[in-house]
């Protein structure tokens, strides 16, 4: 190497122990770059094999069920055929419950409870704001396309619907938040029933004089009066909201325990690690599960000649809300707020996007989230385990939107003219019933109910939109993952001070030692004086 006018220094000079110097970092850092090379390519190509295989299944999976059809498979047939896509929603399933036990007792541990508070509130003011916008669009859209021209009277209708009180629905969303077994709320939800009771009436004296015999008089003395109560009951189904209730305090009162809450952080975390490394194996078998989960929904799926010109209308409609809210929306406030390009962190969801779409359950594809956001989005783990399963049980931007348009759309087929005030009722209700889902049993059509019965619409008409519901609750899924996945980005963004501070603060703690062994690990194999990076430096 020469010095800048192009003479050697002299042998043993300052100049000559610099640029020894200089040429000693280069060589190293040449080598780290070239480790960090090699590692990353062969991650680059096997994350991007595995995109390829999803999507591809995707593409299989709708060209083997549009072949498929003309074949007109026995009820019996399509559940043999569907097999395979329903084995991946039951592997899925099977990891749900350790997860987000695991990674909010683990991800609220690791913060303190004032970096835990500020994380919680951005992310609750994030899902607030995405909930309300993602309802106004639904509401704009529906109200500019007008989807509902036209009577009702010669729309197809599917499916019965169950009447439920909203003030029964909410009570159940407080008690299924305090589950009063924790077992028990693994598996079943409390729910409100009702039953027939009879009560004795007492007579009033003045109706005696009109009893005439003695039959007459007994019938009167005990006159019965029935009346429908609520009891007590329950159905099956997590119940996430008291899971999660549960491990958010769990984790706060851990965080605040110091040396004694060790062994259980350290329990949690190692919990959490295994239950990824399995979601790693699940996802060698995902792309196979997702091609049978969409050729058999397509197969399964009745002719689309039962969806009149409303529907389709009404499909469409839909389809544009959700896309304006997850193409335009949520990548703007993305950009707006981190500065980053919102496409390369979308790219990295692919694989999740598509379980959403294949599965139709943001629980279920929970899992795929957390592997894509803390794998190749490489988004702090503190952040995933804490935004995420909040996010998959009260924030759906998709449901929160479909909701609004749908009550709309069947104002606009009844010809019902809705006031200012109803519409902002609507908002409201939709908004709440998008949050509420997990905790209200059998959601779904419960939802859609109360947000009808808010402004007098007719429940029944609930049937006029339920041929092409699977197929919608498919977007709003994926628009529902996407809201989630985009939050822990911001949040991550926004707290990053509280992050780096934490991570200034505690040097060795557990979550920070795993976080930095895990991408080098075979780097450090290699050099194992070299130091990782700050947790900054991976996004
Ligand atoms: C959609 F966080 C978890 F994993 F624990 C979790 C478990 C269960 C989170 C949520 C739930 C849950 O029960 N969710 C739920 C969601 C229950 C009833 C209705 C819905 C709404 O579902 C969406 C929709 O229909 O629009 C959509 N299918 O995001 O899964």
């Amino acid at each position: 190497m020469t010095k800048g006018n192009g003479e050697d220094p002299k042998p043993g000079s300052r100049m000559e122990r610099i640029q020894q110097g200089v040429r000693k970092r280069t060589l190293l850092a040449k080598k780290k770059v070239q480790s960090i090379t090699k590692d990353d390519v062969k991650s680059y190509l096997m994350r991007n094999a595995f995109v390829l295989f999803t999507v591809v299944a995707v593409i299989l999976g709708v060209i083997l069920g549009f072949s498929l059809r003309s074949y007109k498979m026995s009820y019996r047939e399509v559940k043999y055929f569907s097999f395979p896509g329903e084995l991946l929603m039951r592997m899925l399933q099977m990891l749900v419950l350790p997860l987000i036990v695991s990674s909010l007792v683990t991800g609220i541990a690791a913060l303190d409870s004032k970096a835990s508070g500020k994380m919680g509130v951005r992310a609750v003011v994030y899902y607030m704001s995405t909930t309300i916008i993602a309802v106004l669009i639904g509401i704009i859209i529906v109200v500019i396309i007008h989807p509902g021209k036209g009577t009702k009277e010669n729309m197809h209708r599917e499916g019965k619907i169950v009447q439920v009180t909203a003030a029964d629905a909410f009570l159940d969303l407080i008690r299924n938040m305090f589950p009063p077994n924790l077992v028990e709320a693994c598996f079943k939800q409390f729910k409100t029933n009702y039953e027939k009771r009879k009560f004795k009436v007492a007579v009033p004296p003045n109706d005696t004089s009109i009893i005439s015999n003695v039959s007459e008089a007994m019938e009167a003395l005990t006159r019965m009066k029935e009346e429908i109560v609520p009891v007590p009951g329950s159905v099956n189904g997590v119940n996430a909201l008291g899971l999660v209730v549960f491990s958010i305090s769990f984790g706060l009162v851990i965080g605040s325990m110091r040396e004694q809450g060790q062994a259980l952080k350290d329990f949690f975390d190692s919990l959490n690690e295994a239950i990824m490394r399995l979601v790693a194996l699940i996802m060698w078998y995902a792309p196979l599960g997702i091609l049978f989960l969409i050729a058999g929904k397509i197969v399964e799926m009745e002719d689309m000649g039962v969806i009149g010109g409303q529907l389709a209308m009404y499909t469409v409609t839909v389809i544009i809300g959700l896309l304006i809210h997850a193409v335009i929306v949520l990548p703007l406030l993305y950009f707006v707020i981190t500065r980053k390009n919102p496409w390369v962190f979308i790219g990295g969801l692919i694989q999740a996007l598509v379980t959403a779409l294949g599965t139709s359950s943001s629980s279920a594809t929970l899992p795929v989230t957390f592997k894509c956001l803390e794998e190749i989005n490489g988004v702090d783990k503190r952040v995933t385990r804490f935004v995420l399963p909040v996010g998959a049980t009260i924030n759906m931007d998709g449901t929160a939107l479909y909701e609004a348009l749908a009550a709309i759309f069947i104002a606009q087929v009844n010809n019902f003219d809705l006031n200012f005030g109803q519409i902002i009722t609507i908002s409201i209700t939709a908004t709440a019933a998008s949050i509420g889902a997990a905790g209200i049993p059998q959601a779904g059509l419960v939802t859609m109910v109360i947000v009808l019965t808010s402004v007098g619409l007719p429940t029944d008409d609930i049937t006029l939109i339920i041929a092409v519901d699977w197929f919608l609750d498919r977007l709003r899924t994926t628009t529902n993952v996407l809201g989630d996945s985009i939050g822990a980005g911001i949040v991550e963004h926004l707290s990053r001070h509280e992050l780096k501070n934490r991570d200034a603060e505690m040097g060795n703690s557990v979550i920070e030692e795993n976080e930095m062994k895990k991408p080098y690990q075979l780097i450090s194999q290699e050099n194992e004086n070299e130091k990782p990076i700050d947790s900054e430096t991976k996004m």
